[in-house]
């Protein structure tokens, strides 16, 4: 009688698996294994005609019990199971794993900065913060451009009241660092900046800037360049060339701004998107500490020197990634964002 106990293994494991399919789709599947056309209900009847002849009288009526059985078991199961129509007794499975929840990531800006951070880090400097609300004397007055100063320009930041304004650089935050501790001071200050600019690709009325500073004795020019200069190369890549320029600022003298060479081409293209020709691009600004700027926060300019600078930040992110539009970084869309 191997054949019948064969048989009940069979009816067994087909119950068994019945009992596991909890959705539409899994009993659907059982179904098609188990009743299809080419289902193994089937291909047991097919072995009848090889048995013994004592053997299938037996046979024969156990598997045509089981064929009945299972039918029925499969139509209670489908009552069960339901397809996930309201009011349908359903069967969940609580083994299923869940639905994932996107958790997202830091935004590009964000990201940028701790890079930032952790570079200059690594040259001992740390990270200040200071308010994005400011008075005149953190934002102007201490910044070596008195009352008449045409920076002061009520059309060129956003005036709260007279004498309260959205900061346009995060140079405040070097001033009341400098206000609160002795040199050596050695610290950047990342943040929002605020401008009554146009917004097009390249401009926005809120951007990030980082500004740096070093004050100590016997801080030079060339301590500016070499440490500008790692900065680029250890934020952009080793094969970044930097140039300073002459310039004036009113906080610092002298002034240079800073340029880093084109990553498009080596300047010979008119045409090239990122530099137009001329091989270099833009970053920001740097220079000397005005000895008018340490004397408004008290320290004594005979025994210290020392330099600064400032770079806008969405311009670095947008050079390194390719990114062609400023908006791109405050739109939030997530198939921008994702990519980062
Ligand atoms: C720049 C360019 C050059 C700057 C100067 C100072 C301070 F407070 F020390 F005087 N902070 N930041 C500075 C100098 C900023 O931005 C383009």
């Amino acid at each position: 009688m191997k054949h019948i106990v064969r048989l009940e293994e069979f009816r067994k494991q087909a119950l068994k698996e019945l009992q596991e399919a909890f959705q539409a789709d899994s009993l659907e599947q059982w179904r098609i294994l188990y009743l299809g056309s080419h289902g193994e209900v089937k291909a047991l009847m097919q072995q009848l005609k090889d048995l013994p002849p004592a053997d299938k009288p037996a046979f024969g009526k156990r598997a045509n019990e089981i064929k009945q059985e299972l039918t029925a078991a499969f139509k209670q199961r489908k009552e069960e199971v339901g397809e996930g129509r309201p009011g349908k007794k359903q069967v969940v499975d609580m083994t299923l794993p869940g639905t994932p929840v996107p958790i997202g990531h830091r935004h590009l800006i964000t990201q940028t900065i701790e890079e930032i951070a952790e570079i200059f880090g690594r040259m001992g400097f740390n990270v200040a913060y200071g308010p994005e609300v400011e008075d005149e004397w953190h934002i102007f007055d201490a910044l070596n451009m008195p009352a008449a100063h045409p920076a002061r320009d009520p059309l060129d930041s956003f005036y709260i009241t007279d004498s309260v304004i959205l900061r346009s650089e995060t140079s405040n935050v070097q001033i009341r660092v400098m206000e609160s501790q002795a040199p050596p001071v050695r610290i950047i200050s990342p943040g929002r900046v605020y401008r009554p600019d146009t917004v097009d690709a390249t401009h926005s009325f809120m951007f990030h800037q980082v500004e740096g500073l070093y004050v100590d004795e016997g801080v030079s020019m060339v301590d500016l360049k070499t440490c500008l200069d790692q900065f680029c190369k250890a934020y952009f890549g080793p094969t970044v060339a930097t140039r300073f320029r002459p310039h004036f600022f009113p906080f610092t003298e002298p002034s240079a701004e800073v340029d880093i060479s084109c990553h498009l081409c080596p300047g010979d293209r008119e045409d090239c998107p990122v530099c137009k020709g001329s091989g270099w691009i833009e970053l920001g600004g740097c220079g000397m500490v005005d000895p008018n700027v340490l004397e408004a926060v008290g320290y004594d300019t005979e025994k210290y020197t020392g330099y600064a600078f400032g770079f806008g930040i969405e311009r670095m992110v947008m050079r390194k990634y390719n990114i062609p539009d400023i908006r791109l970084l405050f739109e939030n869309d997530v198939r921008f964002l994702r990519q980062f």
